[in-house]
């Protein structure tokens, strides 16, 4: 195990046209100093990367594993120009683009399981995890933090999960170098910007949609769970489902579960 070459990371992000980058060998959560920095006037596509979180969030105050070493852990700071803010509830699929872009580069067959995570071989080998900064009803910024299983030591142990996991090395039979998938991860988010404000962008986060036309229960905290079939996506990123009536039924969050067949 070792901490990320701070030489080697600050060269390959210099190939991108970023905001700052702040790299931690070890911190709570890099969302937390994002959330911060944010609000204190981060330049547009700033980066918070750290080698190890010790108090990782995933939703609803769920834990994130990042064990030193092994995985990515890094929060973008998009400030939205005006033609972006009506878009923001897309960012999270312009985030699992890019992250599956730099997948399939490396021939792998990544899917988006909604709302925000990525999956190899049916499982999660990323989450992703957006939050914003207000300045009254305007969004201000948006804190996009994205974890990444890259070594197999990244992945918890499955009493541990909700949903099985996965690592790059194990879906790719060798171990990629974490630099690398960063910088390709970046590179993607930045080439795909432009078409988040786009209708066609719908299209291209839903042709990556896992359980396509697959019965799925999508659980929510007080709220009844809602069953039916993966149809697609709404244009605000919701998630539309067919329901046993044949009637269309949109989902806002939740938690998606393939359905066990009667
Ligand atoms: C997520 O939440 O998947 C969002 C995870 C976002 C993590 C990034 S890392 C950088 C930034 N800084 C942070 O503090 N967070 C972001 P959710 O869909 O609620 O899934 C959480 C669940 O994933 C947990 O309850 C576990 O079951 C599972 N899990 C935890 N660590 C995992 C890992 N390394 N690989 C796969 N699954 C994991």
């Amino acid at each position: 195990m070792q901490f990320m070459d701070q030489h080697e990371l600050k060269k390959t992000l210099a190939r991108l046209t970023l905001g700052d980058i702040r790299y931690f060998d070890s911190i709570g959560s890099t969302n937390d100093e994002a959330l911060a920095w944010a609000a204190d006037d981060a330049p547009d596509l700033s980066i918070v990367i750290a080698d190890e979180q010790t108090m990782g969030r995933g939703r609803l105050d769920r834990k994130w594993s990042t064990p030193s070493g092994t995985a990515l852990a890094f929060s973008l700071i998009l400030s939205p120009t005006e033609e972006e803010k009506p878009h923001l509830s897309r960012t999270v699929g312009l985030a699992a683009l890019a992250v599956a872009t730099a997948l399939q580069i490396r021939g792998l067959h990544p899917q988006i399981k909604w709302p925000n995570d990525v999956l190899l071989l049916g499982r999660k080998v990323c989450g992703i995890l957006t939050e914003s900064v207000w300045s009254g009803d305007d969004v201000d910024c948006v804190v996009i933090g994205i974890g990444i299983n890259v070594l197999k030591d990244a992945v918890p142990p499955a009493d541990e999960l909700l949903f099985p996991a996965i690592s790059i090395e194990e879906a790719m039979g060798q171990a990629p170098g974490r630099v690398e998938i960063l910088h390709d991860i970046l590179a993607s988010f930045i080439e795909l910007r432009p078409r988040m404000v786009q209708d066609d962008f719908l299209n291209q986060w839903e042709s990556l949609l896992a359980f396509k036309d697959e019965s799925v229960q999508v659980e929510a905290k007080d709220a009844p769970a809602v069953v039916g079939q993966v149809s697609g996506l709404e244009p605000d990123g919701s998630l539309k489902l067919r329901n046993e009536h044949g009637e269309f039924v949109t989902v806002r969050f939740g938690d998606v579960r393939l359905r066990p067949l009667a």
